[in-house]
């Protein structure tokens, strides 16, 4: 007792109540200080760096038909460049803070094709981005020397820091890929899509009312159908919105150039195709972005799964919808569609149906225009039919009929130089 009475006194004495809240405050402030810090390095000390490097491919030639020898379809050509940049870093020092890359532009040249490269590392901050492009370098150089996936001239090989914010942009620019994951139901009897599931997925309003879909090719070129402007193809009267609802849009643009397929002459729906131009030029996000066009030589398997989003119909004769909505469909053979009771000689080239003859799941009133589009092995999503026509709506025997974008590829390349 005694003790314990001695001992109080003596800290009674020796610590004052306001000295020990100063200590316990001073603590609390070097503890918050130092997780502060440990914070900021661990987030700042993570940091995304961009680099764009360049390399030539030496007698390597791009052509439609592959198969020769040193002559590639630039599909091809750009995965196995992409994997060859990967193989390498991941077998290199720099193992760890390698993340991806994406081949951004592959451009023929006399003796070869010049490839240009972004490449995402994470690093922390303790090194200059000097040092650092010096190792990129040095391992790149050495390693394209040795390879034999590609012919490549080491001597070409440079590397440079890009911003963030460019690098960002770049990679994002890419087409075909999306944030959200797949799950999917139908357009007819409607299920409502994913934010951020269909980036380029366009409406084409006139008067600010929706008309029709559209795709986004590029950051100012839609693909959509040549029978959306029968009645009215002043541009000025034309606006484009993008996000998964008309109202409120995500983002809006005029519409500076509407150009149909000039073989396209209403009643008949063949050459139904047509390229709009929206100004000013959108900037990639998650949100919004492009889809691929598959090349002209390219073809799709009858029975291969594909999917159509739009803000169309849910039923014959209803009206459009605010929501955009999606639904997983079957292509159908030339063979099945041109059957008397389908739709016999209807089906014309530069045209093909998807969906099922049982009827339901179908585009409708409001989807023209609008996308369909089927993913590859890596994801990657193509543009390879536009709603066209269809009789009636989810009927059994009349399924959807689809413009075939490789039959107008070289239509788009000559209109767009896409
Ligand atoms: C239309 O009127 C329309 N069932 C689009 C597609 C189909 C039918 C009509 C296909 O825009």
């Amino acid at each position: 007792m005694m003790y314990r009475a001695v001992g109080l006194g003596t800290r009674s004495r020796g610590l004052k109540p306001w000295v020990t809240v100063l200590l316990v405050v001073l603590s609390l402030a070097v503890v918050a200080v130092t997780i502060g810090l440990l914070a900021h390095f661990l987030v700042s000390g993570q940091k995304t760096e961009y680099y764009h490097g360049t390399f030539k491919i030496l007698d390597a030639r791009i052509n439609s038909n592959s198969g020769q020898n040193g002559i590639y379809q630039l599909k091809d050509l750009k995965e196995m460049s992409e994997k060859l940049v990967d193989d390498i870093f991941i077998d290199s020092a720099l193992n760890k803070h390698y993340i991806k890359n994406r081949v951004v532009r592959l451009t023929p040249e006399d003796d070869g094709v010049k490839a240009d490269v972004i490449m995402v590392f994470q690093f922390p901050f303790a090194e200059q981005r000097a040092v650092r492009k010096k190792k990129i370098h040095s391992i790149l150089n050495q390693k394209m020397r040795n390879t034999r996936a590609l012919s490549i001239n080491a001597s070409s090989v440079q590397v440079n820091a890009m911003s963030s914010s460019t690098g960002k942009l770049t990679v994002q620019a890419c087409c075909g890929k999306r944030i959200a994951p797949l799950i999917v139901n139908r357009i007819m009897s409607g299920d409502i899509a994913a934010k951020a599931a269909w980036p380029w997925q366009a409406s084409l309003q006139r008067d600010n009312v929706h008309q029709c879909g559209a795709t986004l090719i590029s950051n100012t070129w839609l693909v959509t159908a040549a029978h959306c402007f029968k009645t009215n193809a002043n541009p000025r009267q034309w606006t484009v919105s993008f996000g998964t609802t008309i109202d409120p849009p995500l983002m809006k643009r005029n519409v500076k150039r509407i150009i149909l397929h000039e073989r396209y002459h209403t009643p008949a729906r063949e050459y139904d195709i047509a390229v709009v131009q929206f100004s000013p030029r959108v900037i990639f996000t998650d949100d919004i972005r492009r889809v691929c066009l598959p090349e002209a030589s390219a073809s799709f398997q009858p029975n291969s799964t594909v999917y159509i989003t739009g803000f169309g119909a849910l039923y014959y004769g209803g009206k459009s919808q605010n929501n955009l909505q999606e639904a997983r469909l079957k292509i159908i053979s030339d063979d099945v569609c041109k059957q008397p009771h389908v739709y016999g000689n209807d089906i014309k080239f530069g045209m093909f149906c998807a969906g099922y003859l049982e009827g339901t799941y179908d585009a409708c009133r409001g989807d023209s225009g609008g996308p369909l589009v089927i993913k590859d092995l890596k994801d990657t999503w193509y543009l390879i039919g536009i709603v066209s026509w269809g009789d009636n709506c989810g009927q059994k025997n009349k399924p959807g009929v689809y413009t075939m974008v490789t039959y107008y590829r070289n239509w788009i390349v000559s209109k767009t130089g896409l």
